[in-house]
């Protein structure tokens, strides 16, 4: 068992937000997928207060040993995320964290205020990094308003709040600090690092959104890195993603200095790859541990 904020997990492998659908995963498999979960907590796909379409597609682009998405957040919004989806997700084996993202203090407050009272809610993550949104707040990038995000929002619940950093930053050491600082409890990283596919029969970007964010094991190194820098400088667990596809591609996170890690872009190629991966990460440390 793994404790992550006072939650306890079976495993320390969970998913990067948006990258499982669960919903649309038990109708494929049906309740086999309870039965064999393959995560020990599941982070919702971002939401927002008000439903968005997303971007137009092409929405993916694959690049050597990558993905390039340009999703645009599409969602139902709060009240269509409550109504529909969060007694779905209530029903899965594990804990449930829901990722939200606002443009202002007030979208923030309005989210964390929906969802941080639900008995079926363990934790919340703030997405401050999606690099597909104009989000008109810079929080991902500045010390000073994430602390300021985090002033404002902490106190408006006992859920821990878990804050996902950008890595389109020169450092994303000051941005995690000054988030810990506020009350975060635990920082999550990396999110995807700004990326274009471009057509040169078009002589213009290939996806529909323009720019998109690139993810899998093409920036694992450049996950490892910040994760090892952050994990460093905060005393708040960090949830380490970025292109793990093995066991020991997690076990080398959690010697970087991780609590938790994340899978994302794998599970598209193989939807029981969390599952894989805390078993590959079992043998590893007993490796390890000798
Ligand atoms: O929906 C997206 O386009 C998206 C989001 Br919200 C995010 O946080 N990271 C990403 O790569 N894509």
């Amino acid at each position: 068992m793994v404790d992550f904020c006072g939650i306890e997990l079976r495993h320390p492998v969970i998913n990067g937000s948006g990258t499982f659908d669960a919903i649309a995963a038990r109708r494929a498999f049906g309740d086999e997928l309870l039965d064999e979960f393959p995560f020990s907590a599941f982070v919702s796909k971002t939401i927002t207060p008000e439903p968005r379409a997303g971007n137009p597609p092409p929405r993916l682009w694959e690049t050597p040993s990558g993905l390039i998405n340009s999703i645009g957040l599409p969602n139902k919004g709060l009240d269509g995320f409550l109504a529909d989806d969060l007694p779905q997700l209530a029903e899965l084996p594990v804990p449930l964290i829901v990722s939200v993202m606002g443009t202002s203090h007030d979208e923030f407050s309005r989210l964390v205020d929906g969802v941080g009272g639900r008995d079926e809610v363990a934790a919340i993550e703030l997405n401050v990094s999606c690099p597909n949104v104009k989000s008109g707040l810079i929080v991902g990038e500045s010390p000073e308003e994430a602390k300021s995000l985090l002033g404002a929002i902490k106190p408006l619940t006992d859920r821990p709040l878990i804050v996902k950093l950008t890595p389109n930053v020169a450092d994303p050491v000051p941005v995690a600090e000054a988030a810990a600082e506020g009350g975060a409890d635990a920082v999550s990283l990396i999110n995807t690092l700004r990326a274009v596919a471009f057509d040169p029969d078009k002589a213009d970007r290939w996806l529909g959104g323009g720019s998109g964010g690139l993810s899998g094991p093409a920036v694992r190194a450049v996950a490892l890195a910040q994760v090892h820098s952050v994990a460093s400088s905060v005393s708040v667990p960090v949830v380490a993603m970025g292109g793990i596809s093995t066991g020991r591609d997690a076990a080398e996170m959690l010697g970087a200095g991780a609590a938790l890690v994340a899978v994302g872009t794998e599970s598209f190629r193989d939807p029981a790859a969390g599952a894989r991966i805390a078993d590959e990460l079992d043998a590893e440390l007993a490796r390890i541990s000798g």
